[in-house]
């Protein structure tokens, strides 16, 4: 059933989309077998019905809340014998979701990470600083799976020690750093306070992602690694890491594994199919998955296809970088805002140093939008510059917002994934 990553990759649009109505129909079948919860969502649901892709968007979506009743065990494709890895994510409200992996779901994880690397030109003669955390959380050992599934050597770093991680991305020759992008922000400036330039370092890539990130901020991370600065996206729900990521020549959207995993973009309030370049919420499906498999899980991700083929040669679908997730955004006197938006807008201005913090509060039933950033000078006069900030945004943003500059350093710093928007409302009501 499953065609080489090299064949898989350069599929037609009519080859891709006939091997994921095959790959759903078995997918839907085995479901309606082994996971009691879609035994009752699919009850109606005669796998053979699936005829073609358009089908497959009148089956119903799994949400994160179906996958948070369901813990521990209660989404388990398998017999727990034949699981090999756990992980659990937490989000940053509610309980847990558990992904939990076969020896199957383990190799098709690998590879789905060796496609991400091999898109990033990485390969057996590279050094891999990996900066993700270990543990629960899949960054760290996907990374991982991925440097040992092209035969990279990788340094298993994890997150913190950011003066050690210097030392060792300097010493060890790395060729390849992995991180969140706030993280590797951090790092460089950790470097700059080290006085260790990029000219002491042999890296070349930077793969990064689960959060966030403009292309300013991608921009920023390529001049002072002197790399490039590749987009990589995944979600414990449906493999980790290693469901989308840059190549080094597009450059400007993810291709999608989309034989691995199968997407959908949808209208978040209709839930019906959005056309090719419209941005929706996207949906995935971890159609080989074994041990625990998601139909159509609504990931509160918003994107867009983006119709243009690939310079590289590779068919598979693109991706526009994720703008942030349906609950980060949040809408100040009836505009609608993105953290990454306002990234986008603070890093062009020379002035600041590339961290920020939003700070939503409500006064007298109004929402109020604090911009706390820190200068890049320490000289630097505040009241001055957070005056000609304030201009900047309003403009950029088409809304008022307050700025506070605050002391150099005195903004948390993230060793992982970056807390960006602090909603005093909820506090305040
Ligand atoms: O963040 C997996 C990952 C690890 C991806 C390392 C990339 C690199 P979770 O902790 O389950 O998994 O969080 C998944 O993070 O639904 C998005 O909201 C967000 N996210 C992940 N990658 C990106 C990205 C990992 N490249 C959630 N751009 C997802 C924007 C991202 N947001």
């Amino acid at each position: 059933m499953m065609t080489m990553p090299r064949e898989a990759e350069r599929l037609t649009p009519e080859q891709m989309q006939a091997q994921s109505v095959a790959d759903f129909r078995e997918f839907v079948r085995r479901l309606k077998e082994t996971v009691p919860f879609y035994r009752e969502k699919l009850a109606g649901v005669d796998p053979k019905s699936l005829q073609q892709v358009q089908d497959i968007a009148d089956l119903p979506v799994t949400t994160k809340g179906d996958l948070r009743d369901a813990y521990p065990f209660d989404m388990l494709g398998v017999d727990l014998a034949r699981v090999q890895e756990m992980h659990a994510t937490s989000g940053t409200t509610g309980s847990c979701v558990v992904s939990a992996y076969t020896d199957n779901d383990l190799r098709l994880w690998r590879r789905a990470m060796g496609r991400v690397f091999a898109r990033a030109g990485v390969g057996s003669a590279d050094v891999v600083h990996n900066a993700y955390g270990y543990g629960l959380f899949t960054g760290g050992l996907g990374m991982h799976y991925a440097a040992l599934e092209v035969g990279a050597a990788v340094v298993p770093m994890s997150g913190g020690y950011t003066q050690r991680q210097v030392a060792m991305l300097r010493d060890l020759g790395a060729t390849v750093i992995c991180a969140t992008p706030s993280y590797a922000q951090h790092i460089a400036e950790t470097m700059e306070e080290m006085n260790v330039t990029a000219d002491a370092l042999r890296l070349r890539v930077g793969i990064f992602g689960a959060e966030p990130w403009s292309l300013e901020m991608c921009r920023e991370l390529e001049r002072v690694f002197n790399i490039a600065a590749l987009d990589v996206y995944g979600l414990a729900e449906i493999i980790g890491p290693g469901v989308a990521s840059e190549c080094v020549q597009g450059h400007e959207g993810l291709h999608v594994s989309e034989d691995l995993f199968y997407f959908e973009v949808i209208n978040p309030q209709t839930g019906r199919p959005v056309a090719d370049g419209e941005r929706g919420e996207l949906v995935l499906s971890s159609i080989l998955r074994e041990a625990t498999p998601v139909m159509r899980y609504r990931t509160g991700d918003i994107t867009q296809v983006l119709p243009e083929p690939c310079p590289c040669g590779r068919t598979t679908r693109r991706i526009d970088h994720i703008q942030g997730r349906v609950d980060d955004m949040f809408t100040l006197r009836g505009v609608n805002l993105f953290p990454r938006e306002i990234e986008a807008a603070l890093l062009q201005m020379d002035e600041l140093a590339p961290v920020f913090q939003l700070v939503l509060d409500r006064q007298a039933a109004l929402d109020r939008l604090d911009v706390h950033v820190e200068p890049r000078h320490p000289q630097a006069a505040h009241e001055s510059l957070a005056r000609h900030v304030k201009e900047q945004l309003n403009r950029a943003l088409g809304v008022n917002v307050q700025v506070t500059v605050k002391e150099p350093h005195s903004i948390p710093r993230s060793e992982g994934k970056a807390i960006r928007l602090v909603d005093r409302r909820k506090l305040a009501r």
